[in-house]
């Protein structure tokens, strides 16, 4: 009997070890997108989820769920789910976690990219920089595991009543806004009335009229939720910076061999850039463009000013003077603010900045 036993364990023990690494891994990893599959997050996570699926043979197989979907539309509950394990990975915006990590405030502080000369240069260098790492490490503190960034872009204002081109155009016009304080304390002290809403509901509200505007990036949302159809007027103010994290839980993250960690980490490097490019088509140097076509993947709409024009909206380009209007109206939001986030973290990302 005894012998018995012994052979069953040792061809067990065999069994074991001649399987693949991926016999403890899940048939399907859920990743959380707020807004919908075309937005240019959403393209992001369908890029990310196929490059990992191919350079693991399918060993990982992700699934970008999106519009929400697992959040049930309330998308500033994101950051816990992944936390807790109900979400595997999430490609996520810092504004959805914000409420959750004060130090994600940072891009959100009103204009403070706006006045730079090359605010692309600037976000990257931040990115890059201490500051970046200190937002990351901020993030893994409280339980979530970070493996890159993307973009979703400068946020940009339009809106169905009048042309804003200064502070006081915004005078009680409704904003919708998400559920992130400093969004409802920025457009209080601009003189709108801004209204939280979550993304699942904001285009019903748009199109019934419960708001007059919203502020979104013009590539990665307001071209996809075919924003003329709602609001005629769009004031390129670039008031602040959306960046995206590729989130993973760490029990997850944990799991994966480290080949595969391996390969994760370099499909999210791939991400990153094309999440970039996407966001800055037409509203860079041509580098977007130029690393687009370098990996075949020239967009539909390479003028999106014109595009949006074309499609009867008025576009407002704010001259340097303009952009300095907004910046000092908005200081006390920013003096409010800065306490918050950690002055260490804003100094950080202001040298960062400055390093380049
Ligand atoms: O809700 C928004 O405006 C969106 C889709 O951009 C975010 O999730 C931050």
């Amino acid at each position: 009997m005894k012998k018995v036993l012994h052979v069953a364990i040792a061809l067990l023990v065999l069994a074991l070890s001649s399987m693949p690494a991926a016999a403890g891994y899940k048939e399907e990893y859920k990743l959380s997108v707020v807004p919908g599959a075309t937005s240019g997050w959403g393209l992001s996570a369908t890029y990310f989820a196929d490059l990992v699926a191919k350079k693991t043979d399918g060993r990982i197989v992700i699934k970008p769920y999106f519009s929400s979907q697992l959040l049930a539309g309330k998308q500033t509950s994101e950051f816990l789910m992944v936390r807790n394990g109900a979400i595997d990975f999430a490609l996520a915006s810092t504004i959805n976690w914000s409420p959750q990590i004060k130090e994600l405030n940072l891009p959100a502080l009103p204009f403070m990219l706006a006045m730079e000369p090359d605010r692309y240069k600037a976000l990257d260098a931040i990115e890059a920089g201490k500051a970046g790492k200190m937002m990351i490490e901020a993030i893994e503190k409280k339980g979530v595991k970070i493996i890159g960034w993307g973009e979703n872009g400068f946020r940009e204002l339009t809106n169905s009543k009048r042309a804003v081109a200064t502070p006081a155009d915004l005078k009680d016009l409704k904003i919708r806004v998400v559920g992130s304080p400093i969004f409802i304390d920025a457009f209080k002290e601009l003189g709108a009335n801004p209204v939280n809403m979550n993304w699942a509901e904001a285009t019903t509200g748009f199109q019934q009229g419960v708001v007059d505007g919203q502020e979104n990036p013009v590539n990665g949302i307001c071209i996809p939720v075919k924003i003329w159809n709602y609001h005629t007027y769009l004031t390129n103010w670039h008031y602040l910076i959306d960046p995206l994290l590729l989130g993973v839980n760490p029990k997850v993250w944990a799991s994966f061999s480290p080949e595969d960690q391996k390969i994760l980490l370099e499909s999210a490097a791939e991400a990153t850039l094309y999440s970039k490019a996407i966001a800055r088509i037409g509203m860079d140097n041509g580098e977007s463009l130029a690393y687009l076509k370098s990996i075949n993947m020239v967009p539909e709409i390479a003028d999106p000013f014109g595009f949006l024009t074309g499609n009867g909206m008025t576009v407002i380009q704010l001259t340097p003077e303009q952009t300095k209007a907004f910046y000092d109206a908005t200081a006390p939001v920013r003096e409010r603010w800065v306490p918050q986030i950690g002055e260490d973290l804003v100094k950080a990302a202001e040298a960062d900045m400055a390093s380049v």
